[in-house]
């Protein structure tokens, strides 16, 4: 089964020539020399990491000290909030909306039998054929009360997750793999168990969870045209030119994710107080940046979220924040982009982002050979969020040394780097249901 690739070492031939043609327009639009911009290769050698000073978290904004948990919860955090939604992700959406459901499909025999499985649409307005998202929620066939879950969004559709016909196909764009079952960026019946390989949903289920996905592209498809689709609809804004601190995509997507959260609570299977907040890749920059925003979520993961998600943005290791504003503009706010080359400047780094989720448990995963996301980085930006969890009566990581390849390391906060590459493997599962089990049963 060809495997749906999200990251950059397996685009298609098009995703590189569109790529290379965006990032020319790019270029040239920024007044930037093309040959010196695509001379700055990707630094893979520790010892050209620019030497660099994280922002301390536990001292605000008037350079006064952070010494107690109160000063934390009442006055610091609502201060780094603010920088990450003014320098980086953008402010988080308000957009209007009158949440209502619809029970599309309901099932007692999916996942090979074991699973209890709900196809939810979440319409935002009253128009059926408004913005809307299908929420497709998995639950322990023989639960006896409502279970923990998983909340995730996913990468190419609801119907990826397993081969069943009767799932139904994303009406949304998504975005052409080449074979991979779709055509004029629509989905169709060969994508169906396109993405299983990543979703071991038996063992999920079996281990007592609950397992909640959405199709990411439903609530703002990922290409840049100007916040004019998906959930960007709701917007009151004017067309007039965008705020530096309007939020991007990953704001969007984490908007849509705490919707998804607001419809659970009222849900008779899933226990809303206990959902842990799951991403892959760009999904782990929004699950983090969800989890941030929405204390609601009782857990975070983050699997190979590199720059913008856990990795330290001042390391400028792999993936860089020049190099992600210029190929994914809309992803971040328009702000972020003058932190590019210049990152030392950024009034946060990312273990501040990490910070934020504190006391809460997070889950910071890499993998071996995914060098663009900057492993080293990663664990960074778990290892230094670990003064505001000691501050807050938590274990945090307790050495700087970076560990062996799959020996992951759990406490209140736990990471591991696993041998493969960028992708989500059962080895990773295992190590998320393991952290569950110790923070997420009753
Ligand atoms: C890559 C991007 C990474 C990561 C990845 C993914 O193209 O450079 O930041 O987000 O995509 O989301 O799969």
């Amino acid at each position: 089964m060809k495997r749906n690739c999200d990251c950059l070492s397996r685009w298609s031939f098009a995703d590189v020539i569109l790529s290379v043609a965006a990032l020319f327009l790019a270029v040239g639009s920024a007044g930037l020399s093309t040959p010196g911009l695509l001379a700055q290769e990707a630094n893979y050698d520790e010892d050209k990491v620019p030497a660099y000073t994280l922002p301390d978290p536990l001292i605000d904004n008037a350079g006064k000290p952070v010494t107690t948990a109160d000063q934390w919860t009442r006055h610091r955090r609502a201060e780094i909030l603010a920088l990450f939604e003014e320098h980086v992700f953008g402010r988080q959406p308000e957009f209007p909306v009158q949440l209502r459901t619809r029970l599309r499909s309901e099932v007692d025999d999916a996942a090979g039998g074991v699973a209890h499985r709900r196809e939810l649409t979440v319409y935002f307005t009253e128009d059926d054929d408004g913005p809307q998202m299908d929420l497709l929620i998995y639950t322990p066939k023989n639960a006896t009360g409502k279970v923990p879950a998983f909340l995730t969004l996913n990468f190419q559709g609801n119907h990826t997750l397993e081969a069943d016909p009767r799932l139904r196909i994303t009406p949304a764009w998504v975005r052409n793999n080449g074979d991979f079952g779709i055509s004029e960026n629509r989905s169709t019946e060969a994508s169906r168990g396109g993405t299983a390989s990543r979703w071991p949903v038996a063992r999920i289920v079996e281990a007592g969870y609950g397992l909640v996905t959405i199709y990411y592209g439903e609530i703002d498809p990922d290409f840049d045209d100007g916040f004019r689709n998906g959930v960007n609809a709701l917007s009151a804004e004017s067309d007039g030119e965008r705020a530096g601190n309007a939020g991007g995509s990953i704001s969007n997507w984490a908007w849509g994710l705490s919707r998804a959260l607001d419809v659970l609570q009222d849900d008779a299977q899933i226990d809303a107080e206990r959902v842990a907040v799951f991403g892959h890749s760009r999904l782990g920059k929004t699950s983090l940046w969800a989890g941030a925003a929405d204390p609601r979520f009782a857990m975070v993961i983050s699997n190979n979220s590199g720059c913008g998600g856990a990795a330290l943005s001042r390391r400028a290791f792999g993936e860089t924040v020049a190099r992600i504003n210029r190929s994914f503009p809309h992803w971040f706010c328009i702000n972020h982009r003058q932190y590019g080359g210049n990152e030392s400047e950024l009034p946060v780094d990312h273990h501040m982002l990490i910070a934020l989720c504190a006391p809460r448990p997070v889950y910071v995963a890499s993998a071996e050979e995914d060098r663009w996301a900057d492993p080293r980085g990663e664990f960074l930006g778990l290892y230094h969020a670990g003064p505001v969890y000691r501050l807050l009566g938590r274990t945090p990581l307790e050495s700087a040394e970076f560990p062996e390849v799959n020996q992951p390391l759990q406490s209140d906060v736990a990471y591991h780097i696993r041998t493969g590459r960028h992708d989500v493997t059962d080895f990773d599962w295992e190590q998320y249901l393991r952290f569950a089990d110790r923070h997420l049963r009753r």
